[in-house]
């Protein structure tokens, strides 16, 4: 008999998801045998079914564990990948970047990323960024236009700041205190665990909940209201709620009137805000007007100071007026007047119709919005992958403002930080130097003006030279082949790179293209340093730096390790602090006064206990100076004049997402259902397929439809049905929900990978007979502002496979 293997506790935290839930790593030996959730942590309460497979995430047989080099052409269905040194493939990488920077100056090599909500590239992202920073590419290709774009910089349209997601500095959700939760295309039961307890607890001391879902998910029972929305249509149901609040009075008329722009004059003949300067020649053009119900005329504002030119001005929300101006009198109308407007055109009747919600609901939901503040919402994927995200992220940014919950306990708040050093190096010299991102001359306001670029952006590089040529990719996992739409032109583009590195854990659809791939370490492998776990107040206190629970496996590196020898290898190491990875977590800690060698002494982490501080848009400095929002008129902007001067609707406006795909009666008939998809609980996006105690649990992809929707087909549960669309067709066996819409099917991405343990197949990435959901997503409709197309809101038909 072998002795039992001596067992050893590692506090850590799984970081393979957003949710990043404290948990103890038990290690047999030399052997890591479990996760357990560390219910001393704040996110510690429980562990998902994908955290708790974590070591068999780690011994994965279909592990990438050596660098390796194609030997034969791209488009062999035999890649040829031969084993090389890292020596060997981190030069063949540093000098193709060096050869295409030469050639076609450094933006030509373009870097891609997964998202940091589904993987731990978080771990690394910064590092990624600040290499591309030294070396001088602007080009980050990433998801966020698909699940960040609207919660984080969208409505910064109308905050200054995200108001949904704390990791960039945004607001979140105070589920803790919240007297009602708005969940908007959110199931945190299956997509951030953290979120899922916190709603939990809150429900039981009464907190209310509105689900806003096509499907019956998470917590659709548990909720008061569950609004089943069409796809795609969630700006006017936001209109509709506005709608209904607005004629009510059920909204926070002092908040509008003090803080938000919604006094503004606009000018019914341009649409701009009146300024001062129109009133006189000496006037200032940054200077706006409102109507003063007090003096019974004008009243200029002053961004600068963010107040009103007179004493005891009472500037109204509503009304129009003619308006003196020195050319001549001009009707104006109060940019809030302007929105209730626009709302009025959704009542009860039209949002039915146009959301298949039922009427009644619509005031039930206006009111129990009003009556239970303080609210709070997270908008998330079902709302974020439309083509009209950004104005349906406006639409329910300035509902929520009509409650006057930001920043209010209860709301979402704008929890503190712990300070640290940024090390994604914006100060670099190459940073500075650096072209506009690849889209930014189409989509100005859109990803690429923060250096994220949409795939398209990239294919369009690629192929077309548009708007200048890409010709290298360094790939930190990203799959895009399986996860971005218009697939076959991708392959076709990442086939015709000069060079492409791709580094990740498995070989994916996407990494079968690269001349050259990189093992990278899991999570559970590698040291990371978290300055905040973001959901509350107590998580964001917490700073852990991360052991890896056991080596790594073969020869896989960390990212981080990764990024620092290839920087060496350009002659950028003096910007990585001389390849000192642990000199770098000194940097970024330095302003926390917290040390390196504190840290590791307490692997569990170290708690900064911060103090949240309320409603900071009304703190004074010290000449009486309101901080106010960090928007062009310190107000919150009800009314976009970013928007307008780029073309775009000052106000939400909205268009149906995905009506455009099947344009005309004939194609409309073809393709009669709307089809949406939805995250899996059990797998992250396109991975975890080969983790035999998941996959058993979902052997093969899924399409949920409602019953009646499958009779009419002839096809039964479990049958194999074709899902097709004006853009491809895939194949899923038919899961039945009777909580759908008849007209609404939801499909699932991310199948491509087998699972030899179970005999589970895998499925063809590019072809009818896999199952490559965005084989059906291509760019016909796009999000006029940031490039989104309609993974969520597509035209299809369903046939049983044959
Ligand atoms: N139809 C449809 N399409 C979608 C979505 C959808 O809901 N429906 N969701 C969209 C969204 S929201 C997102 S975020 C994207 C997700 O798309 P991606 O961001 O590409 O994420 P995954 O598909 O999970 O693939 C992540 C890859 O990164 C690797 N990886 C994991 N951790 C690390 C690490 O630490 N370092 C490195 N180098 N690699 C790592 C994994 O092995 C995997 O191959 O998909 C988008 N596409
Ligand atoms: N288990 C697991 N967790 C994950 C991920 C994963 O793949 N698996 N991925 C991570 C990533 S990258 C992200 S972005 C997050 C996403 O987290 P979530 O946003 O929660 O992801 P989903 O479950 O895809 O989408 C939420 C809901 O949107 C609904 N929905 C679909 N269409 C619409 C619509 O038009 N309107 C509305 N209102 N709702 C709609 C779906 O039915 C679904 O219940 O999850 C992260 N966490
Ligand atoms: S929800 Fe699951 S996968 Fe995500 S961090 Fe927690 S345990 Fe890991
Ligand atoms: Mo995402």
């Amino acid at each position: 008999m072998t002795e039992p293997a001596e067992e050893r506790k590692v506090q850590t935290y799984c970081a393979l998801c957003i949710a990043r839930c404290g948990a103890i790593a038990t290690v047999a030996g030399h052997r890591f045998v479990a996760l357990d959730p560390d219910p001393s942590h704040p996110t510690g309460a429980a562990l998902c079914a994908k955290g708790r497979a974590a070591p068999e995430l780690v011994y994965s047989p279909q592990r990438l564990l050596y660098p390796m080099r194609r030997t034969r052409p791209k488009g062999d269905p035999d890649p040829g990948w031969q084993r090389i040194s890292w020596d060997e493939a981190l030069d063949t990488v540093a000098s193709a970047m060096r050869r295409i920077a030469d050639a076609h100056g450094p933006e030509a090599v373009a870097f891609s990323l997964p998202s940091p909500s589904t993987t731990a590239i978080v771990d690394s992202a910064n590092w990624i960024r600040r290499l591309m920073n030294a070396f001088g590419t602007p080009n980050a290709v990433g998801p966020n236009y698909l699940c960040g774009w609207a919660r984080t910089q969208a409505t910064t349209f109308t905050f200054g700041v995200g108001s949904v997601h704390s990791g960039s500095g945004g607001a979140m959700a105070d589920i803790a205190n919240s007297g009602v939760l708005m969940l908007c295309g959110y199931n945190p039961s299956g997509s951030r665990i953290t979120h899922a307890t916190a709603t939990a607890e809150a429900l039981k001391r009464g907190m209310k909940l509105i689900v806003i879902d096509p499907r019956h998910t998470g917590f659709a029972n548990k909720a008061d209201l569950w609004l089943r929305v069409k796809p795609g249509t969630d700006g006017a149901l936001a209109l509709g709620l506005a709608n209904m609040m607005i004629q009510r009075g059920w909204f926070d008329r002092a908040f509008l009137r003090d803080w938000s722009n919604g006094p503004l004059l606009v000018r019914a003949d341009t649409g701009r805000l009146l300024t001062e300067r129109d009133l006189t020649p000496d006037g200032s053009e940054r200077r706006y007007v409102a109507w003063d119900a007090a003096s019974g005329g004008v009243v200029v504002y002053d961004p600068a100071k963010g107040r009103y030119e007179r004493e005891g001005a009472a500037p109204s929300l509503e009304g129009a007026w003619r308006i003196a101006t020195a050319a001549g009198e001009v009707v104006c109308e109060t940019a809030f007047s302007l929105y209730a407007a626009l709302c009025r055109r959704y009542p009860s009747e039209v949002v039915a119709a146009t959301c298949w919600i039922d009427r009644d609901q619509i005031e039930a939901a206006a009111r129990l919005i009003w009556s239970a503040r303080p609210v709070s919402y997270y908008a998330y994927a079902g709302q974020e992958q439309h083509a009209n995200t950004t104005q349906t992220a406006r639409a329910m940014s300035i509902l929520y403002a009509l409650t006057g919950s930001f920043d209010l306990e209860g709301g979402n708040v704008l929890f503190p930080s712990v300070p640290q050093a940024m090390i994604a190096g914006e100060d670099l010299p190459g940073a500075k130097t650096m072209r506009p991102a690849a889209g930014f001359e189409t989509r100005p306001l859109g990803p690429a003006r923060t250096g994220t670029i949409v795939t398209d952006a990239l294919y369009d590089a690629i192929l077309d030279d548009k708007p200048y040529p890409i010709r290298g990719l360094i790939g930190w996992g990203a799959n895009l082949l399986i996860g971005r739409g218009n697939v076959r032109r991708g392959r076709a583009a990442l086939t015709a790179l000069d060079f492409f590195v791709h580094a990740d854990l498995f070989l994916t659809p996407t990494a079968e293209v690269a001349d050259v791939v990189l093992p990278v370490a899991s999570a559970f492998e590698r040291e990371a340093l978290r300055i905040g776990f973001e959901v509350n107040e107590d998580a964001q206190s917490h700073v852990q730096l991360r052991q890896a629970v056991v080596p790594p496996r073969g020869e896989s590196r960390s990212d981080i390790e990764i990024v620092v020898a290839l920087a060496q290898r350009l002659g950028l190491g003096n910007h990585f602090w001389g390849g000192d990875i642990a000199a770098g977590f000194r940097h970024q800690l330095a302003p926390s006064g917290l040390t390196l060698e504190a840290l590791r002494a307490a692997p569990g982490g170290i708690k900064l206990p911060l103090k949240t501080q309320h409603a900071k848009y009304a703190q004074r400095d010290a000449s009486g100076i309101a901080a106010g929002f960090a928007t062009p008129s310190r107000k919150v902007e009800i009314y976009s004049e970013t928007l307008l001067a780029h073309g775009y609707p000052p106000l939400p406006e909205f268009i149906e997402s995905g009506a455009a795909l099947a344009p005309g009666p004939e194609l409309a008939a073809r393709y009669p259902l709307v089809l949406t998809c939805a995250k899996h609980a059990l797998f992250c996006d396109s991975q975890n397929r080969a983790l035999p105690s998941l996959r058993r649990r979902v052997p093969h992809p899924e399409v949920e439809l409602h019953p009646q929707t499958a009779t009419e087909r002839g096809i039964a549960a479990g049958d194999w049905i074709a899902i097709e669309t004006p853009q491809g067709s895939i194949r899923a066996r038919a899961r039945f929900n009777t909580s759908l819409d008849p007209r609404v099917v939801s499909g699932q991405s991310g199948w491509w990978q087998a699972c030899p343990e179970l005999g589970l197949p895998g499925y063809d990435p590019f072809g009818e007979t896999g199952s490559n959901y965005n084989l059906l997503v291509g760019s016909a409709s796009l999000d006029p502002v940031s490039g989104t197309p309609t993974h969520r809101s597509g035209r299809c038909e369903i046939r049983p496979a044959g």
